[in-house]
C-alpha cells in the first residue's frame, strides 16, 4: 500500500496554554487520520520566520511571529486520504469569526490573532513544513491497527 497523504497540523501556543491539547488531537484521532509524528517545543524565531516566509511582507507578520513565541506549541504530522483539505476544514476559516460551528476555531477561538491551530493549505506546503520541522526519522513508520475498518481500499 503507498503512503497516504500527509499534512503538517500544530496546536499554537494560546491552544497549549488553554488546556486544549487533547480535545483537538481527538478530532484528528477520531475522523480517522492516523498520528505519524509528534513534538513538544519551544519554536525558535528563525524557524517561525521559516515557518511563515510567504506572510513575511505583512503588516502582522511581526506579531505573527511574537505570538507563536509566546510559549511552546505542538507541531504534529497527520496521514490519511485528502487530509490536507480534510484538515483545513476540521480547523475552519483563519478568522475565527468567519469559522462554522462545529469546526476548531469556530468552536474554540475568537480572534484571528488567538486562533489556536495552523493546518497546512497545500500538499506542496504541507511537504514544505513536515520537512522544516521534523527530520525524516522523526516521522515514524507503523501500521494502524485500524487500517482496514477506516479504508475499504
Ligand atoms: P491560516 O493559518 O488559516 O493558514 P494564514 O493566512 O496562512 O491563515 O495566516 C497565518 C496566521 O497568521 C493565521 O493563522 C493567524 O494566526 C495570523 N493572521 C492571519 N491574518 C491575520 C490578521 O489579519 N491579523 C492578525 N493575524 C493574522
Ligand atoms: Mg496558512
Amino acid at each position: 500500500m503507498a503512503q497516504r497523504e500527509r499534512t503538517f497540523i500544530m496546536i499554537k501556543p494560546d491552544g497549549v496554554q488553554r488546556g486544549l491539547i487533547a480535545k483537538i488531537i481527538a478530532r484528528f484521532e477520531e475522523k480517522g487520520f492516523k498520528l505519524v509524528a509528534m513534538k513538544f517545543m519551544q519554536a525558535s524565531q528563525e524557524l517561525l520566520e521559516k515557518h511563515y516566509a510567504d506572510l513575511s511582507s505583512l503588516p502582522f507578520f511581526p506579531f505573527l511571529v511574537q505570538y507563536m513565541q509566546l510559549g511552546p506549541v505542538v507541531p504534529m504530522v497527520w496521514e490519511g486520504d485528502n487530509v490536507v483539505k480534510t484538515g483545513r476544514d476540521i480547523i475552519g476559516a483563519t478568522n475565527p469569526a468567519n469559522a462554522q460551528p462545529g469546526t476548531i476555531r469556530g468552536d474554540l477561538c475568537i480572534q484571528v490573532g488567538r486562533n489556536i491551530i495552523h493546518g497546512s493549505d497545500s500538499v506542496p506546503s504541507a511537504d514544505k513544513e513536515i520537512a522544516l520541522w521534523f527530520k525524516d526519522e522523526e516521522l515514524v513508520n507503523y501500521k494502524s491497527c485500524m487500517e482496514s475498518w477506516i479504508y475499504e481500499n
